[in-house]
């Protein structure tokens, strides 16, 4: 008796000193292990008579169930506290900036058609896209372009195998067939870009079997050449910035547009230098014109109600100019000394405050 009432105030003493889960478990262990103080108690009944042994058996069970629960208790408010300080130990910062030699960079690709998006959404254009395998009719009847263009030969176009040659699907050659689609879908008002990848059957220095397009659309009820100048003036100036760049309309030839324009930026070539701005010598970036009649009623589109402006530019052309890189077939050597070189922080987003003038 005396024994289990020594016993049970030392073990709740030792349960309540436990500082931690581990010191609370050694207090079970030398209580309720197999060498433990109680279940020694628990063995001194085998040699006890039936009635001490009856009463000192409910004393000790009485014992160990108030211990259990001491325990129990106790582990519930050690773990809670333990818990507590793990949360506060593992705080992660997560407002603390990505470390600044991280090994990704974006490819020029990637950071030129951001920064044209960012430009062009600033003007109230949205991001289309398509799948890059179309339907012929989608990549060249429905733009007017005719059976017998050299566009459409096979030593331009990549045709996937089919059965007719009427149903057989292409590579899209250009981003267009997205804005067809568009068309169709949508009521006008229509403002959007469509960047994306392109495939053309060439391959040289200045030409590469996949190759990327950034093109544009906008129809509305008014919308005339004025619009299309200003909107593309605005862009090569932003997009190059050069506040007061020289931008010319050049007469082209489009089956799409009628009338049809090049577009030619200012620039200087002397003693091997070569700058984008004032100078006497121009060079070629995009194309464009007012989108054909024909068009848009292929698309369901009332000609006598919408007219709109379409433009094109290849984003590989526009990445070497304004970043200087010399190659186009090096875009897509996967070279990482290459990348390193012309790539572009992951935090070095483009956007137009502070962005695309960094
Ligand atoms: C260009 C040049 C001129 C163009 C036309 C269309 C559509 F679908 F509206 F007819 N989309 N893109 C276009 C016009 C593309 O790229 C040099």
């Amino acid at each position: 008796m005396d024994n289990a009432d020594n016993l049970r105030g030392d073990l709740i003493c030792a349960i309540a000193a436990a500082e931690s889960t581990n010191a609370l478990e050694a207090v079970r262990v030398s209580a309720l292990g197999k060498k433990g103080t109680i279940t020694k108690l628990m063995k001194t009944l085998g040699s006890m008579d039936p009635d001490e042994r009856k009463l000192e058996g409910q004393e000790i069970n009485a014992l160990k169930a108030e211990v259990c629960i001491a325990i129990d208790e106790r582990k519930v408010a050690l773990e809670g506290a333990e818990l507590d300080a793990r949360l506060m130990a593992e705080q992660v910062d997560i407002s603390l900036p990505v470390r600044p030699r991280s090994k990704g960079c974006v490819h020029p690709i990637s950071q030129v058609i951001e920064e044209m998006t960012v430009i062009f959404c600033e003007m109230g254009f949205t991001v289309a896209e398509g799948p890059d395998i179309e339907e012929d009719w989608y990549n060249f009847t429905a733009l007017n372009i005719p059976p017998e263009h050299p566009a459409r030969q096979e030593h331009d176009t990549f045709y996937l195998p089919g059965k007719k040659n009427g149903d057989r699907k292409v590579l899209r050659t250009h981003t267009s067939p997205v804005q067809i689609h568009t068309m169709q879908e949508k009521e006008p008002p229509i403002r959007i870009i469509v960047p994306g990848r392109t495939y053309r059957c060439d391959y040289d220095a200045t030409h590469s079997p996949m190759f990327h397009q950034v093109e544009g659309l906008v129809i509305d009820e008014n919308t005339h050449m004025g619009h299309l100048k200003g909107c593309l003036i605005e862009f090569c100036r932003a997009m190059f910035q050069v506040d007061d760049l020289p931008v010319r309309f050049r007469p082209s030839y489009f089956p799409f547009t009628e009338p049809s324009a090049e577009v030619d930026i200012g620039c200087t070539r002397a003693d091997g230098e070569f700058r984008i701005g004032h100078g006497d010598d121009w060079l070629e970036i995009l194309g464009c014109g007012m989108v054909n009649p024909k068009v848009l009623e292929n698309c369901g589109i009332d000609s006598t109600k919408y007219q709109g402006f379409a433009f094109g530019m290849g984003v590989e052309r526009i990445a070497m100019l304004k970043y200087g890189i010399p190659d186009l077939r090096t875009f897509f050597e996967s070279d990482l000394r290459w990348l390193k070189h012309y790539g572009f922080s992951a935090l070095d987003v483009p956007g137009m405050v502070g962005g695309v003038n960094r």
